[in-house]
């Protein structure tokens, strides 16, 4: 089977053909859906987010290498008010599928919040949150809607309902809906979901992810000449799938497909660095890039998705001057200036209290203010969805990277508390706080604690040791290095004097891999808490930064991060 759609598929492509690397869009960037509009020579991609906000981030690419934050879809409270009390850790928004059609972008995502619902973005300026429209809300049945206009321009949404692809028209100005048809089933592999519509040459296709989004999974397609059946599986299937190798890059599917302004196909999929152990993947499902072909009559065929790809780029373009944010591999210097706003990339875990986040406030300029939450980050039983965490966070995007913030915080009542953190889950964070601990005396100390362990079975990290008394006159540096692809160091340093950086703690990657982020990955950020304590000390953060240190896209294989390899100014593929 992977010697004949190979074969096929290296006699398909041109001879010219480009090295690039996957994951395209690293760190956790789930469930992509993609598409390329012509008139903008642009491709544009988002991923899900689940209950992370701001969320839906809409990336732009002219050469399917280089990726901008050009807005994000959901960015504005008012948008899905119940996100706010919302339960679930892997619950809120995903599967989002992104759709182009005369002129206007439509996102269209499933919202597992108190109760299910089909929620209907819009835009015709892509650069711009204000522009994204409140949804339109709809009755969706299960999850992972798509949405498909027929030839008679009839809006037609499919999604995985109770082991079934399921489809029914949708009236986009009063978000009715009209029968529900059963169309597939898939080929008998669990969970059929994530399901897109195409029409080509008199078929129309249906393909989806099966398998589950663990080690099983894997990508099919059906076609018809009716929309709703009967349906002709692909006797190659799957079309695309990892399972059953030994490949570093595992739980392939929940693919989309697009058409580049040359004509040539691409698929786009998640997938987690793993290898077949699947134990240690902090950065959990990435996005990946697979170059397609699709002939005429044919079925289509993707190229297996490997760490290093080749295939038909179109030149390297970086002129992408409109959007929100900045490339996704640059790195953070991130110092906050007076006048300046939030980071379009930063998040945080549901709504934040903004009045918790104050930029260079009277008499503290470069800095942003924390004031802190009630709870900590992982909060008690009485915790509510609604009640605001002030921790703010921007994804791990690389193997190996530094984080690094100045902490300057005095606090004054037992247990005020301000740190970094790689977060997963409320159930599973690795923290490095400074905290006035109230054990006997008072005492300003390095706390560094782990809640939760994910696929770790080893022995839990943890210490607390006290801040030298000569450090505690300016602000303090905190830092988190991921030293090698399953050790994050914890350490701290005056602000003043970074050679005297200490390590505090090592904890391994896999406390935040799996467990109760199955469907999230790992941010990193700085949070500030009372400890249910009576404190409102606030602390003051600067010098805000991430780099990338490398990728690993093989088991023996570390290359350097996209955004360390352009400012050496060397080429970055090897
Ligand atoms: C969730 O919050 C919204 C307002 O933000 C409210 O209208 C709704 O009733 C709440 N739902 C539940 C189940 O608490
Ligand atoms: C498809 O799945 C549904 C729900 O599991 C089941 O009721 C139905 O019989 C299945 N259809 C086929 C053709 O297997
Ligand atoms: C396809 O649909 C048409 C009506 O639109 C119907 O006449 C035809 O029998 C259907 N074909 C199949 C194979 O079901
Ligand atoms: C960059 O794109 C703009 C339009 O978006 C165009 O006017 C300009 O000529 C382009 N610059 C280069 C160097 O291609
Ligand atoms: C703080 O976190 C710990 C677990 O790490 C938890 O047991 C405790 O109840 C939390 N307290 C508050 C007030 O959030
Ligand atoms: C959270 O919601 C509960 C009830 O749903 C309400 O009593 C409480 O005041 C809310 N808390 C915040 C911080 O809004
Ligand atoms: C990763 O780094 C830690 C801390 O330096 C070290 O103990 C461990 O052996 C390293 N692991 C590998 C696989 O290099
Ligand atoms: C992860 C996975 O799908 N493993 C499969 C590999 O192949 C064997 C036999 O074909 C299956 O039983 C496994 O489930």
């Amino acid at each position: 089977m992977w010697l004949s759609i190979a074969a096929a598929f290296l006699l398909a492509t041109p001879a010219f053909s480009h090295n690039y690397l996957n994951p395209i869009l690293p760190g956790w960037h789930s469930d992509p859906s993609c598409v390329h509009v012509p008139e903008q020579g642009t491709t544009f991609c988002t991923t899900s987010t689940f209950i992370a906000y701001p969320g839906l981030p809409l990336y732009a690419s002219k050469d399917l290498q280089h990726w901008k934050l050009a807005s994000n879809v959901f960015n504005r409270p008012a948008q899905i008010p119940n996100l706010r009390n919302t339960t679930s850790q892997q619950g809120g928004i995903f599967a989002p599928t992104l759709r182009y059609r005369s002129g206007t972008f439509y996102l269209i995502v499933s919202f597992l919040g108190p109760d299910p619902q089909g929620l209907l973005f819009t835009t015709t300026d892509p650069y711009h949150d204000s522009a994204w429209s409140d949804p339109l809300v709809f009755d969706v049945q299960g999850i992972d809607p798509d949405i498909f206009w027929d030839d008679d321009g009839t809006v037609y949404v499919t999604s995985a309902n109770n082991g079934q692809i399921e489809q029914y028209s949708l009236d986009l100005d009063t978000g009715e809906t009209g029968p529900i048809h059963h169309l597939w089933n898939g080929t008998g592999g669990a969970s059929p979901e994530g399901p897109h519509m195409f029409r080509k040459d008199g078929y129309y296709y249906l393909m989806i992810a099966e398998g589950g989004t663990e080690l099983g999974h894997s990508e099919t397609i059906a076609r018809s000449r009716n929309r709703t059946g009967p349906w002709e599986a692909y006797p190659g299937n799957p079309l695309l799938t990892n399972r059953n190798t030994t490949q570093y890059f595992q739980t392939v599917g929940h693919a989309d497909l697009f058409q580049d302004g040359s004509g040539h196909w691409w698929a786009v999929a998640l997938s987690t660095r793993s290898g077949p152990a699947w134990k240690n993947y902090p950065m959990g499902r990435e996005t990946v890039l697979a170059p397609a072909v699709w002939d005429q009559g044919e079925w289509p065929a993707i190229h297996p998705v490997r760490g290093q790809m080749s295939g038909p780029l179109p030149p390297v373009n970086k002129n992408i001057s409109s959007g929100e944010g900045g490339w996704i591999d640059q790195p953070d210097t991130v110092d906050f200036t007076p006048g300046s706003s939030i980071p379009e990339h930063f998040m945080s875990w549901r709504y934040p209290n903004t009045d918790d986040f104050a930029i260079s406030p009277q008499g503290h300029p470069n800095t942003l203010q924390l004031t802190p939450s009630f709870y900590n980050l992982t909060g008690t039983a009485a915790f509510q969805p609604n009640d605001s965490l002030t921790l703010i966070m921007r994804r791990q995007t690389d193997t190996l990277f530094t984080y690094s913030v100045d902490i300057a915080f005095d606090p004054t009542v037992a247990d005020e508390e301000a740190g970094v953190t790689v977060f997963l889950t409320q159930d599973q964070h690795i923290d490095l706080g400074i905290v006035l601990s109230s054990d006997g005396q008072t005492d300003l100390a390095f706390r560094f604690r782990v809640q939760g362990r994910g696929n770790y079975d080893g022995p839990l990290p943890g210490r607390t040791v006290s801040v030298p008394k000569d450090w505690q006159v300016g602000s303090i540096r905190l830092e988190i290095q991921a030293v090698n692809d399953t050790t994050y160091a914890f350490a701290a340093a005056p602000s003043t004097s970074p050679s005297q950086r200490n390590v505090i703690g090592y904890a391994d990657t896999r406390i935040v891999s799996g467990g109760t982020g199955p469907f999230t990955g790992s941010l990193v950020g700085a949070y500030a808490t009372k400890n249910g304590g009576s404190g409102s000390t606030p602390a003051y953060i600067s010098r805000w930064r991430y780099q990338g240190q490398g990728q690993k896209i093989d088991y023996d294989r570390i290359v350097p991060s996209y955004g360390v390899a352009e400012l050496d100014g060397r080429m970055r593929l090897v």
